[in-house]
């Protein structure tokens, strides 16, 4: 048996149960083949694929917290520590009712090969809790928040582990996270990104996940002969990701005529309001509907069903499994020319692979959302040298290093004989780096 199906089969052994992490795994050995059949000897004797599948460390804690009744409540708070070879561990904390070990293990598995393609020095990383924020008070949030670090703290810090948004995180979590954590600790250091710009946070980390989205896709078709602008676009969720993306979309001549959330979705033909959009979501905090009552030109649909809209891009940016095969037969029939995720692994195995088959050019995320946690690593750098760089700055920083992962993974599939698998050229790139600096460093 080759060394890929070997520690396949060893992996599924020891992770029952946890599908989304082994579809991750999947994806990536899988892709990985190539690489592996050239260098089978050394990776095996050296136990890569082994060691690049389990985190150098799992915490799961208990959060206790007091809500607004008096009550006590008892969530679960996780950190994954993947890989520090390339960087001290980076990555995103996702509060939802859904989380647990295995939909953090994923997401902590493609950061590793993530933050490598952004060519900046981050680690992998990933946490959470099962706790859900909606309909929750501030004060709520604060109490969880507060407890969530006051268990958190021990394990990461400026040089050793950097959280992040994600799901359910956004500026008002960070900046209650990072009160407790000077609090307790008695530094100030960067020891999270996306914070609030009065106490050292980054112009543009906001926006960054959703432009960064829109500049690769747009380098992905001009190196295609294609161009974004006068596009019809479909973008999934209505977050932090999917709204900046719907609005560099617009500013880059596209129309976008979708966006979701977890009851609803909205077809607006005339192209989405942004600030309305912004309005219901980040200001109040509220529903599609709400969108929809103001909106004369928008039809609001319960469930799901973006992906029934006709249009030549998709943007999955909602959440993991969310484009399923019906949803790429969908697409391809109604001639959409490329699919870019802007959610961690929003479009399952048998879609991926449908698209591909079907000519669609597809850009996984841990290529095409990285603009974020890259704009992350931009933070740490002006937090390491104390100062702030302007919004352009930034931007233009985004852009370029958006453009540079989009030629590296196009090269690594050249170099590979895998022209067009962006899925692949990913892996492979992202891959390269982490195992040099692994075999560098010895057995650890
Ligand atoms: P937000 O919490 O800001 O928004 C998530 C959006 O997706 C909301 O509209 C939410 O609906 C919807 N959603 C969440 N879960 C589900 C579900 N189970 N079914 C349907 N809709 C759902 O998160 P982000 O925008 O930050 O994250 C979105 C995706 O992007 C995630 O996969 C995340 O991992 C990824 N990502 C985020 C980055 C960042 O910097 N924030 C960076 C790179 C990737 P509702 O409003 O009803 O909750
Ligand atoms: O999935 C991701 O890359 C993020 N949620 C952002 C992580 C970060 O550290 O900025």
């Amino acid at each position: 048996m080759g060394y890929v199906d070997e520690v396949l089969e060893k992996v599924s052994k020891k992770n029952e149960g946890q599908p989304e992490f082994l579809q991750a795994v999947t994806e990536v050995l899988e892709s990985l083949r190539p690489v592996v059949e050239a260098n089978e000897e050394l990776y095996r004797k050296e136990a890569i694929l082994e060691r690049i599948t389990e985190p150098d460390r799992q915490i799961m804690f208990r959060v206790p917290w007091v809500d607004d009744n008096g009550q006590v409540q008892v969530n679960r708070g996780f950190r994954v520590q993947f890989n520090n070879s390339i960087g001290p561990y980076k990555g995103g904390l996702r509060l939802h009712p859904s989380v647990n070990l295995s939909i953090i293990k994923f997401l902590g598995f493609e950061q590793v090969f993530k933050n490598s393609l952004t060519s900046l020095p981050i680690g992998g990383g990933k946490g959470g809790s099962d706790f859900d924020p909606k309909g929750k008070s501030d004060r709520e949030i604060m109490a969880f928040c507060q407890s969530f670090m006051t268990e958190l703290y021990k394990y990461i810090g400026a040089d050793m582990d950097v959280p992040a948004g994600d799901i359910g995180v956004g500026g008002r979590e960070i900046g209650y996270l990072f009160g407790q954590y000077k609090r307790i600790r008695g530094t100030y250091e960067g020891v999270l990104t996306g914070k609030g710009l009065t106490y050292g946070g980054s112009l543009a980390r906001t926006e960054a996940t959703g432009y960064g989205l829109l500049y690769f896709t747009e380098e992905m078709l001009k190196s295609n002969g294609q161009d974004i602008a006068g596009k019809t676009v479909c973008v999934s969720g209505a977050g932090n990701v999917a709204i900046y993306a719907i609005q560099k979309a617009q500013q880059l001549g596209a129309k976008v005529v979708t966006c979701s959330d977890s009851t609803g979705w909205i077809y607006d033909p005339e192209g989405i309001d942004v600030a309305l959009l912004k309005e219901v979501k980040e200001v109040k905090r509220a529903r599609l509907t709400e969108y929809a009552a103001k909106r004369p030109s928008a039809q609001y649909h319960e469930g799901r069903g973006v992906w029934t809209i006709k249009c030549d891009v998709a943007l999955p940016c909602a959440t993991q499994n969310e484009l399923l095969l019906d949803d790429a037969k969908a697409l391809v029939a109604n001639g959409v020319i490329a699919v870019a995720e802007g959610a961690n692994m929003p479009t399952t195995l048998e879609a991926t692979k449908y698209l591909q088959e079907n000519g669609v050019l597809f850009a996984p995320g841990k290529a095409s959302n990285a603009g974020g946690v890259a704009t992350s690593a931009l933070e740490m750098s002006q937090n390491s040298e104390r100062l702030s760089w302007t919004f352009e700055e930034v931007d233009s920083k985004l852009k370029n290093i958006m453009v540079n992962i989009f030629h590296n993974l196009d090269d690594a599939s050249k170099k590979y004989g895998k022209e067009g698998d962006y899925v692949a050229g990913a892996n492979i790139a992202g891959f390269e780096k982490v195992v040099n600096a692994m075999l560098a460093q010895g057995a650890c």
